[in-house]
């Protein structure tokens, strides 16, 4: 099946709040980042954040108990591998976001930037959240890409998403102190209920707001799932000055 033109892939993510490109990963360049990908795990150099560290649903409860040094995110991938850079900065990537903000455009490295990896056993869930929560920015209009780099279902752990939530005007008491949507709430609960899960396949790529509602499963297959995953902002839409997200310097993708 033929993938839509890009157009339509942004109307989707302006409307839905994401949109999947089927293989967006042309095959030979998707065999090198899975390569790299298990070597980086392997070596375990730092910056690395473990399951244990989150304490999500599922993970180990300490870095001494047992899957303790389960690796949950090994950040900054755009340092690591000269693979994981060259999509960061790919011109597909850079075409499809300079399409969607209409300008120049900047990669993150202090937002996302990471190789993700979802371990069996003791990978954990990740509940429902806005990325743009911990983030700070002049608008609250991010777009992240995550490329699958595997296959990506409900049984592995795959993203959920809630379509139209980017555009949904959700107050501070909708969320705990975490800034996770609570799921105790009968309004929650309804919003929850539109959730959709996409099928990804090797080298498939989810576009999403940093608004947009979405969680993940655990991982109950046998395999480690790995993600790429990167942040990108218009030229105009800078990060606020003594922030996070103005911690670290920008990638210009032209
Ligand atoms: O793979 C997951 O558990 C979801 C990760 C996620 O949503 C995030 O890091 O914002």
């Amino acid at each position: 099946m033929a993938s839509q033109p890009r157009q339509e892939q942004i109307e989707q993510l302006r409307d839905k709040g994401y949109a999947v490109v089927p293989r967006f990963v042309p095959v030979d360049e998707l065999t090198k980042l899975n390569e790299a990908a298990r070597a980086q795990l392997v070596a375990r150099k730092d910056p690395l954040e473990f399951e244990a560290d989150l304490q999500y649903p599922g993970a180990p409860p300490s870095r001494t108990a047992a899957g303790g040094e389960t690796v949950r995110r090994l950040l900054d991938a755009h340092g690591r591998a000269a693979v994981f850079a060259r999509w960061g900065a790919a011109p597909a990537v850079g075409e499809w976001m300079k399409a969607y903000f209409g300008e120049d455009v900047l990669m993150s490295l202090a937002h996302h930037n990471c190789l993700m990896t979802k371990h069996p056993l003791y990978g954990s869930l990740t509940h429902w959240h806005r990325d743009i929560r911990y983030w700070s920015f002049e608008r609250e209009d991010l777009v992240s890409v995550w490329l699958a780099l595997g296959r990506e279902e409900p049984d592995n752990g795959a993203l959920w998403f809630v379509p139209g939530s980017h555009r949904m005007i959700l107050d501070a008491d909708r969320f705990d102190e975490a800034r996770f949507f609570r799921t105790d709430r009968a309004d929650n609960a309804e919003i929850i209920r539109a959730a959709e899960s996409p099928r990804l396949a090797p080298g498939d790529a989810v576009f999403f707001h940093c608004n947009t509602l979405h969680s993940a499963g655990r991982n109950l297959s046998d395999a480690v799932k790995f993600s790429l995953v990167y942040t990108y902002h218009g030229g105009s839409n800078a990060p606020k000055p003594g922030t996070r997200s103005a911690s670290k310097p920008e990638v210009g993708l032209g």
